[in-house]
Order: C-alpha cells, then sequence, then structure tokens
C-alpha cells in the first residue's frame, strides 16, 4: 500500500453469510466529534484494501454506487482505494458498500492505512 506498516490499523477479518450485506459507507472519519479520538491516534485513513479471501458462489459484490463500480469477489484478488490527501481531505466519491450474499458466503480481510503512524 506504500504507506509504512505503522500508520496501519489492525488486519479485519470479515464473514457474511446468506443475505449480509455491507451498507453504504465511508471508510474515513467524519468530522463530526464522534471521531476526535480515533483522528487522535494516526489521524484521518488514507486507503483502504479488501482482500478477498474466497470465490463467493453468488451475490457479495463491492459497489461504488457514485462511480457505477461493482466488484465481483474473487479469491487471491483485491479492490485497493485512496480518498483522503495529506491535508486530511477527502473524497465522498468513495462511497462504498458490500451487496447481499445470494448463494455461499463471503470472507475478506480488510486492511487501512492512516495519515501518521499510531500508538
Ligand atoms: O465486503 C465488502 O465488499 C466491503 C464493502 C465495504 C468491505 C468494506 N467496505 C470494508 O471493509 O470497509
Ligand atoms: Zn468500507
Amino acid at each position: 500500500m506504500n504507506c509504512p506498516i505503522q500508520n496501519g490499523e489492525e488486519i479485519q477479518i470479515l464473514n457474511y453469510d446468506i443475505g449480509k450485506k455491507y451498507k453504504p459507507h465511508f471508510d474515513y472519519f467524519a468530522a463530526a466529534s464522534g471521531s476526535k479520538v480515533q483522528l487522535a491516534n494516526g489521524g484521518q485513513r488514507m486507503s483502504t484494501l479488501v482482500i478477498y479471501l474466497n470465490d463467493v458462489v453468488s451475490g457479495g459484490e463491492t459497489l461504488f454506487p457514485k462511480i457505477g463500480l461493482s466488484i465481483v469477489p474473487q479469491m487471491g484478488s483485491a479492490v485497493y482505494f485512496e480518498y483522503s490527501n495529506s491535508l486530511g481531505q477527502v473524497d465522498p466519491l468513495t462511497l462504498h458498500g458490500g451487496s447481499p450474499v445470494v448463494q455461499g458466503e463471503k470472507w475478506i480481510a480488510t486492511k487501512w492505512m492512516r495519515q501518521q503512524r499510531r500508538n
């Protein structure tokens, strides 16, 4: 991800069963006060890597509705995207979500990188 490992959050493993989805969201922190604690340790999130750990029989695509992009999970492939510059200005076009799993299940690993080193 071309970013110091110290800037990374712990990798997250996520498992979706049939019907499970991830509603559209931004990975960066909102400017609202609820994010102050997060922002104080490492600053804003800059980028995301979602690694697909299995093939989903049907459904489970990663969707970017504002740019008309849909990614079908494929084991061993990944989607990488950036949404923040060095000033911490963020890009709302990176709204994204996970569509419901229709058949099978879905496993992903997600890594988020921050502007600065984290404690
Ligand atoms: O599972 C996904 O496709 C997905 C969708 C949106 C994962 C994330 N966000 C994430 O891990 O941030
Ligand atoms: Zn996300």
